[in-house]
Order: C-alpha cells, then sequence, then structure tokens
C-alpha cells in the first residue's frame, strides 16, 4: 500500500499545469510535506529520452501504435523506477500528466480506441491509478493563444484546434465518470483566481488524504 499520495495534473495544452504546479509543490511543502515533481511522458533519464523521441517534429508519420507503445513504455519506467519508491518512502508524487493523457490524445485526439489503451493500463500499471487528478480546464483558443506565445511548437502543440476540442472532451468525459478522483480547476480565469481554486482544492485532497 502507498504511503504517501500520488497526484496527477491533467488539461490541455497551455492550461497553466507547468505554472501551477509550481504552485501546488510551494502550498504542500509550506506544510511540511515532502514533494517530488515528475512529468509524463518522461520523469527518469530512460523516460526522458523517450519523450524527446515522442516530442520530436518529424517527417516521418508515427504510426498510432508506435506513440501508444512509447507513451506506455515511458511509463512502466517511471512508474518502477521513481513513482512508486518515491511514494513508499511516505512523498507526494505530483505528476504532469499520467494515463488519463493518453485516453485524452491518443484516444480523444488520435481516435485509438479507448478499449485498447485500457488494455495497457491495465498490463502495464495493473491496479496502480493516481489518488487525485487535478484538470485544469479552459476553452481550447485561450491554451492554445498561452502556448503558442512561447515560441516554437513540438509535434502534439503542432496539432489543430479539432484535435485539442476532442482530448478536451475526452478528459471532460472521464472526469463526469469518477468525479471523487477528479477536482476541477476553471484554468480560464487570471493566474491569481486560479489559485485561489487550487488552494481551496489543495486543502480538501489533505483532508481526504487522512482517509485514503
Ligand atoms: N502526451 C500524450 O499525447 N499522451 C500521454 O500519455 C502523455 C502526454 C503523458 C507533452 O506534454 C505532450 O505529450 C503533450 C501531450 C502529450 N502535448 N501537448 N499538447 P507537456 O505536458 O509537457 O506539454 P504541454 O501540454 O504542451 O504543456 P505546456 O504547453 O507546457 O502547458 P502547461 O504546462 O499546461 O502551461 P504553462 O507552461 O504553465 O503555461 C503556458 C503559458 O500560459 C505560460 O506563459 C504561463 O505563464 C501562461 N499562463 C498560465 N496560466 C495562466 C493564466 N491563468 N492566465 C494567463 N496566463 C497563464
Amino acid at each position: 500500500m502507498n504511503k504517501g499520495l500520488f497526484l496527477t495534473v491533467e488539461g490541455a495544452e497551455g492550461v497553466g499545469k507547468s505554472t501551477n504546479i509550481a504552485f501546488i509543490r510551494s502550498t504542500l511543502e509550506s506544510k511540511g510535506i515532502e514533494v517530488v515533481v515528475t512529468r509524463e511522458p518522461g520523469g527518469t533519464d530512460m523516460a526522458e529520452e523517450i519523450r524527446a523521441v515522442l516530442l520530436k517534429n518529424r517527417t516521418e508519420p508515427v504510426a498510432e501504435n508506435a506513440e501508444l507503445l512509447l507513451m506506455f513504455a515511458a511509463r512502466a519506467q517511471h512508474i518502477e523506477s521513481l513513482i512508486k519508491p518515491a511514494l513508499a518512502a511516505g512523498k507526494w508524487v505530483i505528476s504532469d500528466r499520467f494515463t488519463d493523457a493518453t485516453y485524452a490524445y491518443q484516444g480523444g485526439g488520435r481516435g485509438v480506441d479507448l478499449d485498447k489503451i485500457s488494455v495497457l493500463e491495465q498490463f502495464v500499471q495493473n491496479d496502480f491509478r493516481p489518488d487525485k487528478t487535478i484538470l485544469l480546464d479552459a476553452p481550447v483558443e485561450i491554451g492554445m493563444a498561452r502556448a503558442h506565445k512561447r515560441g516554437e511548437l513540438d509535434r502534439f502543440e503542432n496539432e489543430k484546434t479539432a484535435f485539442f476540442e476532442r482530448v478536451r472532451r475526452v478528459y471532460l468525459d472521464r472526469m463526469s465518470k469518477e468525479p471523487n478522483r477528479f477536482e476541477l480547476i476553471d484554468a480560464s480565469k487570471t493566474l491569481q483566481e486560479v489559485q485561489a481554486q487550487l488552494k481551496e482544492v489543495i486543502e480538501k485532497i489533505q483532508s481526504d488524504s487522512v482517509c485514503i
């Protein structure tokens, strides 16, 4: 059984995951909680190498199954060599994306059968799932505009609006099916307003964690 807590942060591109994970981390650390921040794809040396392969812009079309399997290969390494040991040591692990992103991007965005993703999830993770998931949600145009301001775009960020609309729909759909795991944040608001919502959610997660 995990001694720590596994918290994932999800949302379509540019909704503010990186910005707000820094805020979540400092809020938790100020409460004396030991936190490990990580990301997917990536989080370990080997998984970061797989991330570079996945994000690289290339002329060769990437087969859906190749992309899907690489996501889960990186995840398998990440879970075994970073996430589980940190949880066993009693730390809180905050991951910028996890398997919900595979349902949203490969399932929603690319149109991969969700049952196929579910088979791989079970194969790689058995019953290992996030304890809590914070979903930062904003209209696609807002996230895209924020992300595009940062400059060069990777292979996913180069996708069109319709792709990110499907991504957003799958995230919201997953949230409606698992309301106890997800916490929804309206990420279209100002950063100050977003962080006020997050503060409340963190308090709730912390008090619930006593019962997890
Ligand atoms: N991917 C996948 O396909 N399947 C999978 O299973 C997994 C991932 C795990 C890499 O993820 C790609 O991998 C991702 C999906 C795919 N691609 N996409 N798209 P990533 O998480 O590293 O990349 P990302 O989604 O592109 O994240 P991001 O663009 O870095 O966005 P973010 O972290 O959510 O946003 P941010 O950097 O914190 O904020 C963006 C800008 O907006 C920045 O200038 C902020 O200062 C600004 N910002 C943030 N919040 C606000 C508010 N509230 N108001 C105004 N401005 C704001």
